[in-house]
């Protein structure tokens, strides 16, 4: 798979990075629940140094929920608190207050001694492009304050937002870039939708996710496509959930590419129910 980056976009998001870091307290890293190795910039312990850090699964609601514990576990395991949540419903907002509540309560309790009532905490929500920092943003903040499904440095401006009186979150997110450690790193980011589509081959893509969930989860993809085996090559299944789809072109062909984006869309929506893509 071939893709194409840009060298200055990540020198860019770098130095924002560690900018943004200089004024926070908490850094709430952000990873797809569905995918939380791939999501993640390994460099993540050095670029934050010691700075505490809360691990959030999000879009928690398109992984399966056993597998989204099995992630927490491995964290906890590894000292780091973790949280699924959901930017979209808010369903984890609470649970994620208190978790910030319950770590700076030693900061807290020592301000106080020194008789500063309230210093809220100041945090920073760092994760890839997709992985719904601008979407939590907006949920924490309770109104649309910041654009969603935007492409990395379009939000602009450094604003904090209240949270209670506890919290303020830094209105720009910091911008991590996932690491294609090997090829499958790279698939799992374009079947999630991390990777704009118009830069893949969109037909190689479907092929391998067909490969991938014959594997981990076959009979979504039979009840879904009304298949009834997974026999043969995924280009052939393909072909089949094309036709079953009605995506015929000319000659009676199947048209491939539009297939292609039902499926890959159709599991970006969570229609072929909550499939995890990694486990611990
Ligand atoms: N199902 C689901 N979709 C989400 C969730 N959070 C964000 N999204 C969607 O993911 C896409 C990218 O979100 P966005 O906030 O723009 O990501 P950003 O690039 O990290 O700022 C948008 O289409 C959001 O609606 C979630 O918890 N669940
Ligand atoms: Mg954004």
């Amino acid at each position: 798979m071939n893709i194409q980056w840009y060298p200055g976009h990540m020198t860019k998001a770098k130095r924002q990075m560690a900018e943004s870091l200089k004024q926070v307290e908490l850094v709430i890293e952000l990873l797809d629940a569905r995918i939380p190795k791939s999501s993640k910039n390994p460099d993540i312990d050095s670029i934050c140094g010691n700075k505490p850090r809360i691990v959030l699964l999000n879009k928690s609601d398109l992984a399966d929920s056993n597998i989204n514990k099995q992630w927490i576990n491995y964290y906890k395991n590894l000292n780091l608190q973790c949280l699924e949540i959901n930017s979209l419903t808010g369903s984890g907002q609470k649970e994620l207050t208190k978790a910030i509540n319950d770590m700076f309560q030693e900061r807290n309790a020592r301000l106080k001694a020194k008789g500063i009532i309230s210093k809220p905490v100041r945090a920073l929500i760092a994760g890839i492009p997709n992985v719904g920092k601008s979407s939590l943003i907006n949920r924490l903040a309770g109104k649309a304050s910041t654009k969603t499904g935007d492409r990395p440095g379009v939000t602009k401006g450094k604003q904090w937002i209240k949270i209670g009186s506890n919290l303020e979150l830094m209105d720009t997110p910091g911008i991590l870039w996932p690491k294609f450690e090997d090829e499958e790193v790279g698939f799992n980011l374009a079947f999630t939708g991390a990777i704009r589509d118009e830069i893949m081959d969109i037909i190689e893509i479907s092929i391998k996710f067909i490969e991938k969930i014959k594997l981990i989860s076959p009979d979504s993809l039979k009840s879904r496509y009304k298949l009834d085996d997974l026999e043969g090559e995924e280009a052939d299944i393909l072909d089949k959930i094309g036709k079953n789809r009605g995506c015929i072109i000319q000659g009676g062909q199947v048209d491939r590419e539009r297939t292609a984006n039902i499926i890959l869309d159709e599991y970006r929506g969570g229609k072929l129910g909550r499939i995890s893509l990694e486990m611990p």
